[in-house]
């Protein structure tokens, strides 16, 4: 049995895609992070960086070892349960790893981003906006040529950087970008929706999203400082036209609310 902690968002969804792949049993636990939830004794006791995703797998690395950051994550889970989606050595191993850093180093943290100042008014921060907003589209543009000469991210087989990457893809449109101008990119996001493992990880990631504060009154300004790590307040976050975009922090909820 497997404790997941998380929250609806794209790193969270990776593990759920990783758990429903390796057809792990596992039981979901929703941390309200826009609410501070991640800053408890408990919760920093299994992550002292206060994010989420995190598991307890107690059958393999134990109540001892929580695994917390998603790439990490995903390397364990594959390493102990699925090694088809990370070979142990030679060259696809390293192929893989090299997209997943890829996507933890620039897709998320841009991407999220790009999020970040999409909740604030536009007119907070012109350049910082605006170069998040670029180093987005050089993200989505690497994917996308990536895709125009390989099947899958790392390779021809489906793998991990496969699964790192795609819950990020669902926020196209929503940053801005045409569909039509990342061809690659929308084919191969639609050949991995039709996953069954997708498709099951998607619905655990609706769950845990549905548990969220369903009113921005339910969300105050002091705990989204909190949640944005500012110290000091910053400009006022607007929810309500945030949540317009779409159903917030779901790239799985966005693609459904486009169809
Ligand atoms: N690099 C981390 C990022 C995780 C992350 O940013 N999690 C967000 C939810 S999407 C979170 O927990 N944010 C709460 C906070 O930063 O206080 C990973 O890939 O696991």
């Amino acid at each position: 049995m497997i404790d997941f902690y998380g929250t609806g968002s794209p790193n969270v969804f990776k593990v759920a895609i990783m758990l429903e792949e390796a057809g792990l049993e596992y039981r979901t636990h929703y941390v309200g992070v826009l609410n501070g939830d991640n800053f408890t004794p408990e919760f920093l006791a299994l992550n002292p960086i206060a994010k989420v995703p995190v598991i307890i797998d107690h059958a393999g690395a134990g109540p001892d070892q929580p695994i917390f950051e998603s790439g990490a994550i995903l390397i364990y889970l594959a390493e102990t349960y699925l090694p088809e989606l990370l070979p142990a050595a030679g060259h696809d191993r390293w192929e893989i790893l090299k997209w997943l850093m890829f996507q933890m180093s620039l897709v998320g943290p841009m991407l999220g981003q790009v999020n970040h100042f999409q909740l604030i008014p536009s007119e907070s921060d012109g350049y910082a906006a605006g170069r998040y907003r670029d180093q987005a589209t050089r993200a989505y543009r690497i994917i996308d040529d990536r895709l125009k000469v390989s099947r899958f991210i790392a390779g021809d087989k489906y793998s991990i950087a496969d699964i790192a990457v795609h819950p990020w893809m669902g926020y196209l449109k929503r940053h801005g970008l045409e569909e039509q101008d990342f061809p690659h990119l929308i084919a191969w996001r639609e050949l991995l929706d039709e996953r069954a493992a997708v498709k099951r990880g998607s619905a655990a990631i609706a769950e845990m999203a549905s548990k969220a504060p369903q009113s921005p009154a339910a969300t105050t300004s002091a705990t989204l400082d909190g949640f944005f790590a500012r110290r000091a307040p910053g400009p006022q976050v607007d929810l309500a036209s945030y949540a317009k975009r779409g159903p917030m922090f779901t790239a799985v909820a966005d693609k459904n609310a486009k169809d």
